[in-house]
């Protein structure tokens, strides 16, 4: 053994067992310098090739590099064993593990059916309207001819803000007070649909709600008819349902805003009139109420009732998706129960 591979012997022996217990990669970077760097084995023996004879040279240089290329060795074994993404065996980046899919969301129920409506007014030429939902007693009742000892005006039925203010404001009770707006903003002819949240004083149960949507499309012109009432509506349903054998009924109803007025039902779109559990065996199913307007309602507005006519109807749109796929609680839309909603 010459004087070179003296001085590396110790190293030699060490180096492997030093490096496979380093516990950082900062440990491994100051077992390099020790090993290899400046004044380390490695150094000191390169150091001593100069003084051997020449025939020695060539082992000793041997050597050396052998020391080196063991530590380097050892630290890139280490160095893969303490990084968790790389090397032999530890996870590192695999692609035929799959992914995790991405979970989309998409509209609620009431949203979509919403949007659904409005896409068949729009259709047959009709704007969508909206309003605020916090109102004042002028458009939520008195335009809309609800005289004031009326019964949808007592707090039992309605949402009654308090502002500390003479002025009545309320949480509105149906969509119709945009209507109003839309009237009072603009001359005659008017084709609009104003959907929309809606509010009433209720107690939640099955079928009811203290807040849920609604519908309402109002026409105003020269020259409409209760025909043409008819036939807007038998349209509507037509398409709403995609069922062209769908019959439409109309009974005298009675709402302060219309004159006359009529509740709306459609034959049963299940069993086509012979009687289900859906219709309750009647064979119709009750959607919503309409009539032609009210003159006073043109006056509230400054229409000349002598002038303009109009027909106006409205429905619930928890109402058509409880229908459209047998839902029988209402609550389930409102208790944001993503088992639910997901399913629509
Ligand atoms: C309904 C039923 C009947 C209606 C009336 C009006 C307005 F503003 F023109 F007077 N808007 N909506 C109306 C008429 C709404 O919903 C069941």
């Amino acid at each position: 053994m010459n004087r070179a591979e003296e001085i590396l012997e110790p190293g030699r022996a060490a180096a492997p067992g030093a490096i496979a217990r380093a516990a950082s990669t900062a440990e491994l970077e100051e077992l390099r310098r020790q090993f290899l760097g400046k004044g380390g084995y490695a150094a000191r023996a390169t150091e001593a090739i100069k003084d051997l004879e020449p025939p020695e040279r060539a082992t000793a240089g041997r050597a050396v590099s052998e020391f080196k290329e063991l530590v380097e060795r050892s630290l890139e074994d280490r160095a893969a064993a303490l990084e968790p993404e790389s090397g032999a065996g530890g996870g590192g980046l695999d692609l035929t593990g799959g992914g995790h899919g991405v979970r989309r969301g998409h509209l609620h129920l009431v949203t979509q059916i919403q949007r659904e409506l409005e896409d068949i007014f729009i259709g047959l030429g009709y704007r969508v309207a909206e309003g605020p939902e916090v109102e004042d007693d002028w458009h939520n009742f008195e335009a809309l001819n609800i005289p004031p000892a009326h019964p949808a005006r007592s707090m039992q039925d309605t949402l009654y803000v308090r502002l500390g203010e003479p002025e009545q404001v309320v949480l509105r009770t149906h969509t119709s007070p945009v209507q109003i707006r839309t009237m009072e903003a603009n001359e005659p002819p008017i084709y609009v649909v104003a959907p929309g949240r809606t509010y009433r004083n209720e107690t939640l149960d099955a079928r009811h709600s203290p807040v849920f949507h609604q519908i309402e499309c109002l026409a105003v012109d020269r020259g409409i008819t209760l025909a043409d009432l008819f036939g807007t509506i038998e349209t509507f349903v037509k398409q709403l349902f995609d069922d062209e054998s769908l019959r439409t009924r109309f009974r005298s109803d009675f709402f302060p805003y219309t004159e006359p007025s009529a509740e709306l039902a459609v034959s049963c779109i299940f069993c086509h009139g012979s009687g289900c559990r859906v219709c309750s065996q009647s064979g119709w199913i009750e959607l919503g109420g309409c009539g032609m307007v009210d003159p006073n309602v043109f006056v509230a507005v400054g229409y000349d009732p002598e002038e303009w006519q109009g027909f106006a109807f409205g429905f619930g749109l928890e109402r058509i998706a409880m229908i459209r796929y047998g839902i029988d609680e209402i609550r389930t839309f409102f208790d944001g129960d993503i088992r639910f909603l997901a399913q629509y």
